[in-house]
């Protein structure tokens, strides 16, 4: 099948921070074996980063490093195209155009907005009660069928669908309405620390997190230091044994196997081997993934490269629903 017969699949990934395994487990991986399957587009979101404050040195350098690490955990450029949302202005065009017909009502009722602002004190940011207006841009200017997102994006993707929707009833056909695409095995990997939140490359604590580029040493130290509880059986219960059952989610997606399966196989160890145990199935699982990105993080030049040729084609495609939708509002188009 060639890309055109394909159905389009788009996600982002905020360059907050080194990615996890959370990230990794939860979404990444998916998206490689996805790339086969779907015309896909994957974008690093660096403007919806900017949506709570950002060192601007650190922001350039964890884009340049989370574009070369969805490289090397195995996107390819044939296969997928990869690129920065800035790189292409039609996102932030589209997103003024979508603003003008979205009501401040839908985007208050937006948990991620009611929670993230709460973090912000005082100076909440405009834009991070616009983040999901952005995002709806992002989906609708490609066209996309499915968005391969985690749980907490529902309410943003029913934004997109309903902005979508009001507008095509407005002004004619004009965006695909896109679905949730929630794999149904995806995993959701809790903080080593508060096993009771989920896993977040942006967390204060770095002992909460395995980043993919933490070497063997540290992903050992931390995953030493994981909450479990005083019980010591080796039993997966997500509600009684929050800690444990993270540590046999982890080794179970880290060896490409089940919950029932990992239970099984480390029924039988003490707290201590088990950590022992999951801490080596992840060294070697990101192996592969790690002596690959080192390996273009000497090469900028190529990555560069890479990220032009990936925005030139998300651009192509992006351009042709911008300017449907500037003609349709009444906009003149530059000749
Ligand atoms: P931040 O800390 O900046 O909010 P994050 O680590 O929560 O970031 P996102 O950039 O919001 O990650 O999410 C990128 C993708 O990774 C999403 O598809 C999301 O569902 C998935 N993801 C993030 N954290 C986890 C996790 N702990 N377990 C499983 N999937 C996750
Ligand atoms: N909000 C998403 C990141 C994101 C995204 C997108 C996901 C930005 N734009 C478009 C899917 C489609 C998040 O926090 N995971």
């Amino acid at each position: 099948m060639n890309n055109t017969e394909k159905k389009v699949m788009f996600s982002g990934i905020q360059p907050s921070g080194d990615f996890t395994i959370g990230n990794y487990f939860g979404a990444i991986k998916n998206w490689v074996k996805l790339q086969y399957e779907f015309n896909c587009y994957f974008c690093i979101v660096d403007l919806h980063a900017l949506t709570v404050p950002q060192e601007p040195a650190v922001l350039r350098g964890k884009t340049m490093e989370c574009y070369a690490m969805l490289l090397a955990a195995g996107l390819t450029p044939d296969n997928t195209t990869l690129f920065v949302q800035s790189h292409v202005p039609a996102h932030s065009e589209l997103a003024w155009l979508l603003n003008c017909g979205t009501y401040m009502g839908e985007l208050s009722r937006m948990t991620q907005y009611k929670d993230k602002s709460v973090k912000q004190g005082e100076n909440i940011r405009v834009a991070l009660f616009d983040y999901p207006v952005l995002m709806a841009a992002d989906i609708l200017l490609y066209q996309a069928h499915y968005v391969p997102v985690g749980d907490d994006q529902r309410q943003h993707i029913e934004l997109c669908r309903d902005v979508a929707s009001r507008f095509n009833n407005m002004y004619s056909d004009t965006f695909t309405i896109p679905e949730g695409y929630y794999p149904k095995t995806g995993a959701r990997i809790m903080s080593l620390s508060e096993p009771t939140n989920k896993m977040s490359k942006s967390d204060s604590n770095e002992n909460g997190y395995i980043s993919l580029k933490d070497k063997p040493e540290v992903i050992m130290r931390k995953f030493k230091r994981a909450v479990t509880d005083s019980d010591a059986s080796v039993i997966y219960d997500e509600d009684k044994k929050p800690g444990i059952s993270n540590l046999l989610q982890i080794y179970a997606s880290a060896t490409d196997s089940t919950i029932q399966k990992a239970e099984q196989e480390c029924r039988a160890l003490s707290y201590a081997d088990l950590k022992i145990r999951v801490a080596e199935a992840v060294i070697e699982s990101l192996k592969p993934i790690q002596s690959e990105f080192e390996y273009l993080m000497k090469d900028k030049k190529l990555l560069e490269e890479y990220m032009q040729k990936g925005a030139q084609r998300a651009e192509a495609t992006a351009v042709k629903t911008l300017n449907k939708v500037q003609k349709k509002v009444g906009l003149i188009l530059r000749k």
